[in-house]
């Protein structure tokens, strides 16, 4: 699609899992100036029963059909993180500007690829779907940290807890899948390349699934210096919290408490906690995708890269390396090409 086209940019959701599902319901429904153009799944079904709540839109069983039938202007990739390499591959030598959602891959060899893929392309089509980037406590800590009102950032805690993980959860996943979000935010938040990962499993919780430890604590250190850790819980039973506390050379701020209201009655005060990341991030998500739409419609992406999601690759594949051998592992990027910088 060209700068300036006045139709509404048609949108292929490649994957009608929970993800997709909800990207399905958003572009049709919430989403100015995009609507569903296709619908692909390798399960038929599932994929005519997403495309029924939006009025309908045609079905493919592969990205490959899809492209073939000129579907599309633009591509939400939302199949999980081991099979976006091919459908990148294709998507780029077709020129379709693709929001991929994370991870771009789970390795950082087969996300170095995408990225040369990219730059033989000559230009940037790929953007991959931190959406915590769009979230206002997320951008309102970054301002401050930025701004240094407070003095020097000096130590990020997040707490990433999940109530249970999904089916076939393994360990490198809760990396790959779930911490891959603050390798990505702690880059966000300090402008920083991440250069190093450790990774230590302490008690694991009697309710983790078989075969899962779980929770994980991940310390990471930024190029300037700055410590960051993540406690990762994804069997966390209570609900879904995503908590980050900043600590400043004369200040600490918290974000992510609650996205609800405060309620004080009968000798009791709370809020209620989200079930999962969908009504976490749902403003989120909704403004990464109208952004989205809009630098799409221009040729352009307007949020992470491709070279972003290989970095995070880069400390996910130093993290499941510490995961696995117990010490720290410093994070090995290669040089950022042209394109990115
Ligand atoms: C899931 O894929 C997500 O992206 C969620 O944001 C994260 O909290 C969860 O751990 C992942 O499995």
């Amino acid at each position: 699609m060209t700068a300036g086209h006045s139709r509404d940019m048609r949108v292929g959701i490649v994957g009608a899992g929970r993800m997709g599902a909800d990207h399905i319901r958003r572009i049709g429904h919430d989403i100015l100036r995009a609507r569903v153009g296709a619908v692909v799944d390798v399960d038929r079904e599932r994929a005519e029963a997403a495309a029924a709540d939006v009025g309908g839109a045609p079905v493919f069983g592969s990205v490959a059909e899809m492209l073939e039938a000129q579907a599309v202007d633009a591509v939400i990739l939302a199949t999980p993180g081991f099979l976006h390499e091919e459908d990148l591959g294709r998507l780029l030598a077709a020129g379709v500007p693709t929001l991929c959602e994370k991870p771009l891959t789970p390795d950082a060899e087969s996300a170095l690829r995408v990225v040369q893929a990219e730059v033989a392309v000559g230009r940037q089509l790929i953007q991959v779907g931190f959406m915590r980037r769009f979230d206002t406590g997320y951008q309102q800590l970054r301002q401050l940290i930025t701004s240094g009102e407070h003095g020097r950032l000096l130590m990020l805690h997040h707490q990433h807890r999940n109530p249970v993980p999904p089916p076939g959860f393994t360990d490198e996943m809760i990396i790959q899948d779930s911490v891959v979000h603050e390798f990505d935010a702690i880059r966000y938040f300090t402008g920083e390349e991440i250069v190093d990962v450790d990774v230590r499993m302490g008690l694991p919780s009697s309710r983790a699934v078989e075969g899962l430890h779980d929770p994980q604590l991940v310390t990471v250190q930024t190029s300037s210096g700055i410590l960051a850790t993540v406690e990762i819980f994804v069997s966390a039973q209570l609900g879904y919290q995503v908590h980050t506390q900043a600590s400043f050379e004369a200040a600490s701020v918290r974000i992510g408490e609650s996205s609800t209201l405060q309620l004080t009655a009968g000798g009791r005060a709370g809020s209620a906690v989200d079930e999962s990341f969908v009504p976490r991030f749902r403003e989120a998500y909704d403004r990464e995708v109208q952004r989205w739409v809009d630098a799409a419609r221009r040729g352009e992406i307007d949020g992470p890269s491709a070279w972003d999601g290989y970095a995070a690759a880069a400390c996910c594949e130093a993290g499941v390396e510490s995961q696995r051998t117990g010490v720290r592992v410093t994070v090995e990027l290669a040089e950022t090409p042209d394109l990115y910088t």
